[in-house]
């Protein structure tokens, strides 16, 4: 399919050509911006209808959840319909491609939408969790969702979260909130990748919250070749090697080209 390479100036596109022929473990490292072209919003985008008086980081707590379960139960349940509603995108596709293509390629995200599988990559490291698990706050027995609650217009009216058939505790959403600690594997295995790799893609992330946003740090502490792809400037800028400044789609597809090429 033929891509506009003009994204990329030539002497960029050479470089990069260079630098992912000599990879011989890329990490790519995706954040909320990845998926805002699938009309996904972003952490800094503004909230909608009932959650319009909140940040999203208001939001995704413990205490949040405690203190109005329906309300930020229900907030994930519009973002969980929100998604299935939702198709992966250039972005999604390009990274999936380049798995395919380079010799090893560790996908590290910190959304909670299936999107990059949905596109075809393997083995996604969920650092934040996956909307589409689900648990008892109180006795973290698994719950399995049975389709959607929610469309895709902001719902109207707040609904409680289901109870634990076990003890009666809330269901919460299986995602990772501010406060709580990663998941362990997960976190050792997206860490060693970043100390293993020699080239790393950054890509729609404002590199703010920890310890996720240490994972470029460390690659260029170990020596790797920084990237970063981003509209606006981030808190890696200083960091990355090279700052490809504009959107997700086009940008991975057209580096995603020169490992065909
Ligand atoms: C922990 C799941 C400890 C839920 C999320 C003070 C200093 C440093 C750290 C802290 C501190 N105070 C507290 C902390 C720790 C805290 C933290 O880092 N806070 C930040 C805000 C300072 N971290 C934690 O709490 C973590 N846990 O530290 O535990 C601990 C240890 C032991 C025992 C117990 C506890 C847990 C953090 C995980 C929170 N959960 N998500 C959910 O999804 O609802 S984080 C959530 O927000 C996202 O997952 C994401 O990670 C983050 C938002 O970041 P981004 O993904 O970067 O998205 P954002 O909107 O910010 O940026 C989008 C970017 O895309 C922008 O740059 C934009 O320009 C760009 N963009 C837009 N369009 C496009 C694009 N790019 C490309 N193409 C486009 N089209
Ligand atoms: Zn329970």
């Amino acid at each position: 399919m033929e891509r506009d390479l003009s994204v990329l100036e030539s002497h960029t596109e050479q470089w990069l050509r260079e630098v992912l022929a000599q990879a011989r473990h890329v990490l790519v490292f995706t954040g909320a911006g990845v998926s805002q072209e699938s009309g996904i919003a972003t952490f800094r985008d503004p909230s909608e209808g009932l959650w319009a008086r909140f940040h999203p980081q208001e939001l995704a707590t413990p205490e949040a959840f405690d203190r109005n379960p329906a309300l930020v139960w229900t907030w994930y349940e519009w973002r969980r319909a929100l998604i299935a509603n939702a198709e992966p995108n250039a972005a999604h596709l390009a990274i999936a491609q380049m798995q395919q293509q380079l010799r090893r390629v560790t996908v590290v995200t910190q959304n909670v939408d299936d999107l990059h599988e949905r596109a075809g990559a393997a083995q996604v490291l969920h650092l934040h969790g996956l909307l589409a698990a689900a648990r008892c706050r109180q006795c973290s027995a698994p719950w399995q969702h049975h389709g959607l609650t929610a469309g895709v217009e902001p719902p109207q009216e707040p609904r409680e979260p289901p109870r634990c058939e076990h003890c009666g505790g809330y269901i919460r959403p299986g995602v990772v909130w501010f406060g709580e600690s990663l998941p362990t594997a997960t976190w050792d295995a997206a860490a060693q990748a970043s100390t293993d790799c020699d080239l790393v893609f950054s890509v729609g992330t404002s590199s703010l919250v920890y310890p996720a946003a240490e994972l470029p740090h460390n690659a260029r502490h170990n020596g790797a070749t920084v990237v970063q792809v981003n509209p606006e400037p981030t808190a890696l800028d200083d960091t990355a090697h090279l700052n490809l400044r504009g959107k997700a789609g086009p940008i991975m597809a057209a580096i995603a080209d020169l490992c065909s090429a």
